[in-house]
């Protein structure tokens, strides 16, 4: 069995050849990216088992999808391929050098028809950590339906249910602003682990006080949290344990930060599978990070175990 399922929507990335304006460049580079895909291959480097559930559609990017995250390592026996609607799209678009902007084709897509019978629950059962993110809950009501079902499967198994809000203001259209809120706080109020970024916290819980923003999610019953604040430091915080800051390494060129986070979260992942303490695995993650950052794409740049070791090594002179 895998020690991570995840589920979610992957799609085509068409990114621009060219900097500029999208109506100016005429060729793209096609690659893909998606969350829970991306955290998933995250682990498959990082060399953890991973298993990614979806729905794509019956077309030659659907194909193309699996292709390439089976190719990556992950168990993709549990996506399905679904002829009422096509597998979604997204552009990127580089208006300068590291300033990415993205555009969505993804409304309608077949990865918003997964449903809760879609989700293997033998798989979610018997894994170690069950991964979502809150981009799912607000795809639509069915995706939202199996959320909420398989945090139940792992809950009754005592699987930890790890959480990143990876909030998507464009997909809010759906619940509005109010209820998108009160969907991802239901989602983090019922998970283990939650790891929102520091304006995600803020969006949610109307604080930047890390600290009050982990107390009000203990109070809830989560146990562990951790906080991005981007190029600066991770907080981490344990209910009832160890607290403090992981400063982030600097990275000199940004070449895309889009997919840090989910490299981040495959790290933190990692680093539990590993039975690093928070602390360590949030340091082992913030390399992750820093590493996806450095190069195009949101899944090129996610580095094996020992390309995290030799990047902290010659950031700080010694490894792990
Ligand atoms: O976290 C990176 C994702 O943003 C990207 O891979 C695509 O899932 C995606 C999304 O919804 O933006």
């Amino acid at each position: 069995s895998a020690d991570v399922v995840t589920f979610g929507e992957t799609m085509v990335l068409l990114e621009a050849g060219s900097s500029g304006p999208l109506r100016y460049v005429n060729t793209f580079n096609k690659r893909f990216g998606g969350a829970e895909s991306n955290v998933a291959i995250g682990l498959s480097k990082l060399g953890h088992q991973s298993l990614w559930m979806s729905k794509v559609g019956q077309d030659e990017f659907g194909e193309f999808l699996i292709q390439k995250i089976r190719g990556e390592g992950v168990n993709t026996d549990h996506v399905t391929s679904y002829s009422g609607a096509p597998t979604g799209l997204y552009f990127k678009e580089m208006r300068r050098p590291g300033d990415q902007r993205v555009a969505y084709y993804r409304s309608g897509s077949a990865a918003s028809f997964f449903t809760e019978t879609d989700l293997d629950e033998e798989q979610i059962a018997q894994t170690k950590i069950l991964h979502l993110t809150g981009i799912t809950a607000l795809l639509s009501e069915s995706c939202r339906t199996a959320i909420f079902k398989a945090i139940e499967v792992a809950k009754a198994h005592n699987v930890l249910v790890s959480f990143d809000p990876n909030l998507r203001y464009t997909l809010m259209g759906q619940l509005g602003e109010d209820g998108a809120r009160q969907v991802i706080r239901d989602i983090a109020a019922k998970a283990d682990l939650v790891m929102p970024g520091l304006d995600e916290a803020e969006w949610l819980y109307g604080t930047s006080d890390e600290t009050e923003v982990a107390d009000l999610l203990f109070a809830e019953g989560v146990q562990k949290v951790v906080i991005k604040n981007g190029g600066e430091y991770s907080f981490y915080a344990e209910n009832g344990g160890a607290q403090g800051r992981v400063p982030s390494f600097e990275v000199k060129q940004i070449v895309d930060a889009i997919g840090a986070g989910d490299g981040f979260a495959a790290g933190v992942l990692s680093g539990l599978l590993d039975k690093k303490s928070l602390e360590e695995s949030v340091h082992f993650a913030a390399a992750v990070g820093a590493l996806v950052i450095s190069s195009p794409g949101d899944i090129e740049g996610l580095p094996t175990r020992s390309e995290v070791l030799t990047y902290i090594e010659q950031k700080e002179g010694h490894s792990g």
